[in-house]
């Protein structure tokens, strides 16, 4: 089964809302699409993956077709995410790294010296041919509706590889980002090129747009992500290049949480699009960031889970306040907790485009 082409809609993913938001330009209605839209909050997602192991599903174009299709189908958003993980190309790479059940990755041999980091493999773009099959399958399911390729930044894939797992503190990471400068700066240059290895692979076969998820940066400083981070994320974003030969580049979105001290940073980075959680309102956010980048978020995922006139009242209130970024583009603060009733992320989309009809 294919999505459906709506004759309204426009043609081609780069013409989409969700690029225009993106840039800035006008839109038919604001952009709707959901962070972690696919997985365990949909019953379809949990038939396909039973049996398959998670970083097995990510390397099966089928399976990544299909699971980033599940959600764009039920829920009409304005954008596929590609079903994959940020530690994906670590794996690709050689580190021994299992998703656990409940858990999340989980690094056989955390990196704990500068040999650790020395050791590292880099990831060889040729083994990224089941990525781009899967891309090249989805543009063409897709039609207008753009897809987001994404990458883990080099911050974030350094707290899993040094913690060896998830951690709240990342009291670790900061140790070894203090006491050894020098690997810290080639360890986060490695993840760089890694990084934007993954996400050209993507853009290559045709996603429209980028995300770089920095998820957990909200436990620096601004002065320590300035100086320690922000240069490494920047090379992502640089070494992603200016896309397909003869055309724009696709937009870049950049998010993490607890980023509010951050904002104006991330921006710096190389962004289009700013990613914001619920913390900072997005009038606020948008004073942050200045008049040159569009917003995304900032629903809080708690949100689903209360009564539907709660619900209403705060996507009402994210969308008005969304009016005061240059461009913005709807989604929740951070991805959809799994207890969510899909019917609710359904009518939330619908909700965010009757309420912003232009
Ligand atoms: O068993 C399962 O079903 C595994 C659950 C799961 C899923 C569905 C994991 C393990 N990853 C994913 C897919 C995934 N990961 C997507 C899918 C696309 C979509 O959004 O629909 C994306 C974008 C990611 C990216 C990702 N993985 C991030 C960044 C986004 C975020 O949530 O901040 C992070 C931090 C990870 C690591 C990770 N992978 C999986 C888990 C449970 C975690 C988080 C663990 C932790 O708390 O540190």
């Amino acid at each position: 089964m294919t999505v459906a082409p709506d004759p309204v809609r426009p043609v081609l993913p780069s013409a989409s809302d969700l690029v225009h938001a993106a840039r800035g330009l006008p839109v038919s209605r604001t952009p709707v699409w959901f962070m972690r839209q696919a997985g365990r909050s949909l019953p379809e997602y949990r038939a396909l993956r039973a049996g398959t192991a998670m970083l097995e599903a990510c390397q099966d174009p089928d399976l990544v077709t299909e699971i980033t299709l599940q959600p764009v189908r039920r829920h009409g958003v304005d954008a596929a995410i590609l079903f994959s993980d940020i530690v994906l190309p670590l794996v690709v790479a050689g580190i021994d790294i299992e998703i656990k059940p409940g858990i999340g990755p989980v690094i056989a041999d955390p990196v704990r010296s500068v040999a650790d980091v020395d050791a590292l493999p880099p990831l060889d773009p040729e083994r990224l041919a089941f990525l781009q099959t899967a891309v090249r399958q989805l543009v063409a399911e897709l039609g207008a509706t753009p897809l987001i390729g994404f990458a883990g930044a080099p911050f974030t894939l350094a707290t899993y590889l040094i913690e060896g797992g998830p951690s709240k503190e990342h009291a670790r990471t900061k140790a070894f980002m203090y006491a050894e400068p020098a690997a810290w700066g080639r360890l986060l240059d490695r993840l760089a090129v890694s990084a934007a290895t993954f996400l050209r692979a993507q853009v290559d076969a045709g996603a429209s747009a980028v995300q770089l998820f920095d998820s957990w940066a909200g436990v620096l400083s601004a002065a320590d992500y300035a100086e320690r981070v922000l240069p490494h994320s920047r090379a992502v974003f640089d070494g992603l290049g200016s896309g397909r030969v003869g055309e724009d580049s696709v937009p870049r979105i950049h998010f993490g949480v607890g980023t509010g001290e951050l904002l104006p940073l991330i921006g710096d980075a190389g962004a289009d699009v700013v990613g914001v959680d619920w913390r900072v309102p997005l009038d606020e956010a948008a004073r942050r960031v200045g008049p040159t980048r569009s917003l995304q978020g900032n629903l809080d995922p708690a949100v689903l889970l209360a009564d539907r006139a709660t619900v209403d009242r705060e996507v009402r209130r994210v969308v008005e306040q969304g009016r005061a970024a240059r461009g913005h583009i709807f989604n929740l603060g951070h991805g959809v907790l799994p207890d969510t009733d899909p019917g609710v992320l359904t009518h939330v989309a619908d909700l965010v485009h009757e309420l912003s009809a232009r």
